[in-house]
């Protein structure tokens, strides 16, 4: 019985007058399971809104018996620390770059290669196919589990405090933050940048003391991190795409029961189906809002920027590195890569 039946009981309420088990828990008893999601987003992000959405239903759908609390913003720290703290099971839930956690699952940073993919339509088909099975695999071997359905984080676009970036010329010593991630490291270095890896939740202040001249993100990242306020320029690049995978603890997500990982598994992978359609209609209005904030668009040939990755051997040490079999799988949805 809990205490809030007999306090009842004690208080003279009759069986027939009391709520039902789920709603009693719903009234402010504790949680059966209580765990915690973090992101690196904003809070104005759909990432955040949508997984604030889907917490509230999985509340709501288990009559307050499973109860996860989303930190959005990096408040649980940065995603290096998010990762190591979901690696220990201190963190149960949280969404990150498949580039990042490659520190820790190489294969997770396939998707990301420069100008792979040119629509939305084969991004899908490959994250919720083959592609992102043979990424989930190695995922869930390495200890943690991966969601069937990935968060979008767009096309990523070359923003900069100092000069447009209209040619692969100007990137040439170019000071450019980078997530922490081998592969984004590698591809600017190609480019002949000067690659600085940082975790976002650095990424203001970074370009703010200058430490870096420029960073790449998707409009909807820049608009809602203010880096408008710190940078002058975007050069829509669409150098590569990026998704967010919704990652699990694999211990903690084993331990819990058929019933509560159906719960989660369908409202997170539905918030996450909510959230690619917030993204694909914003990026014209990003770019009307972010002029009106002084932001300055240009829009570069990306054959020119492709052909530069091909010259300096980009593609054929990222073949070599994930081996024929997976390159073949991403060429499966992007066509032939690097030629
Ligand atoms: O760190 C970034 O730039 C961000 C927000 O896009 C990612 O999480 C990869």
């Amino acid at each position: 019985m809990t205490g809030l039946i007999s306090r009842r009981l004690l208080l003279g309420t009759t069986a027939a007058m009391l709520p039902l088990p789920g709603l009693i828990r719903a009234r402010g008893d504790t949680p059966e399971f209580e765990m915690k999601m973090g992101n690196d987003n904003p809070m104005s992000h759909p990432n955040s809104i949508r997984q604030q959405e889907a917490a509230d239903r999985i509340l709501k759908e288990s009559n307050g018996r499973v109860k996860i609390s989303v930190f959005p913003n990096n408040q649980l720290g940065g995603d290096t620390d998010m990762l190591s703290q979901l690696r220990s099971g201190a963190l149960e839930f949280m969404t990150l770059s498949g580039l990042i956690l490659s520190t820790f699952t190489p294969l997770s940073s396939i998707y990301g290669i420069g100008y792979a993919f040119k629509d939305y339509k084969s991004v899908w088909a490959a994250v919720d196919g083959d592609l992102g099975n043979m990424i989930r695999d190695s995922i869930g071997k390495a200890g943690l589990y991966g969601f069937e359905k990935i968060w979008d984080n767009g096309f990523r676009q070359i923003s900069s405090s100092t000069h447009p970036i209209r040619t692969p010329d100007d990137l040439k010593g170019y000071k450019i933050r980078v997530p922490v991630s081998p592969l984004w490291t590698s591809m600017f270095e190609a480019f002949g940048a000067a690659p600085a890896s940082i975790n976002f939740s650095e990424v203001y202040s970074a370009l703010q003391t200058k430490i870096v001249e420029g960073q790449e993100n998707p409009l909807v990242n820049i608009e809602t991190a203010k880096l408008y306020e710190v940078q002058k320029y975007i050069s829509i690049t669409r150098h590569m795409w990026d998704g967010f995978i919704m990652l699990a603890n694999g211990r903690n997500w084993k331990g819990l029961p058929p019933d509560v990982q159906a719960l989660i598994a369908k409202n997170l992978n539905g918030s996450a189906e909510d959230q690619r359609n917030d993204y694909a209609s914003t990026d014209g209005a990003y770019r009307k809002q972010l002029i009106q904030q002084g932001m300055e668009f240009n829009d570069p040939d990306p054959e020119a920027f492709r052909q530069v990755l091909i010259k300096a051997g980009f593609y054929d040490k990222w073949k070599a590195k994930y081996g024929a079999d997976a390159w073949s799988v991403l060429e499966k949805y992007t066509g032939k890569i690097g030629t």
